[in-house]
């Protein structure tokens, strides 16, 4: 990042130089006030290849996910929950539970509530979980890395008491 960043300040050097016209070389200082927008333009395009194997999922205060279907590539995936509601953290909170292909999703969102949170699961349900994000309250946003090595179809899920029904989807793993 360092090096990127002296890179950018390079090309903003560089930029100032040629727009100024000017053949000094002597204008380092001068340059420094045009890196900053300099960087900041070039900072999406560095994002983007980052995110070949992200998710980003927003959870509202009408118990939904913006968006329910997911393909990635096998690998590492990091999920995040960003819940964009106001409603207080003990009424509306929401989180992303990943399950093994196959699994029933209803199964898993009434047994967390039976056992007081995902974290809970144990025995033979426990090894069908992938794994789960934290419980994002109003504002919040909490990521996870989720080992999806295995081509196939996960269910997923908000584990939040009475939330499962309405907050689910897949994610295709290709
Ligand atoms: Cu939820």
């Amino acid at each position: 990042m360092k090096k990127l960043s002296y890179f950018l300040l390079g090309i903003g050097a560089f930029t100032f130089v040629a727009c100024g016209g000017n053949t000094e070389s002597t204008t380092t200082d001068e340059s420094v006030a045009t890196e900053d927008t300099a960087t900041e333009e070039a900072a999406p395009a560095a994002d983007e290849t980052a995110d070949a194997n992200t998710i980003v999922l927003e959870g509202n205060d009408q118990m939904q996910f913006n968006k329910t279907e997911f393909t990635v590539k096998a690998g590492e995936v990091k999920i995040t929950i960003k819940n964009v509601g106001s409603l207080p953290a003990e009424a509306m909170s929401h989180d992303v539970v990943v399950l093994k292909p196959g699994s029933v999703v209803k199964d898993f969102g009434m047994k967390a509530v039976e056992v007081g949170g995902i974290e809970k699961i144990d025995g033979d349900m426990k090894n069908s979980i992938v794994g789960y994000t934290e419980m994002a309250g109003p504002g919040e946003e909490k990521s996870a890395t989720f080992n999806l090595s295995e081509p196939g179809v996960y269910p997923f899920f908000c584990s939040f008491p009475g939330h499962f029904a309405a907050m689910q989807g897949t994610i295709t793993v290709e």
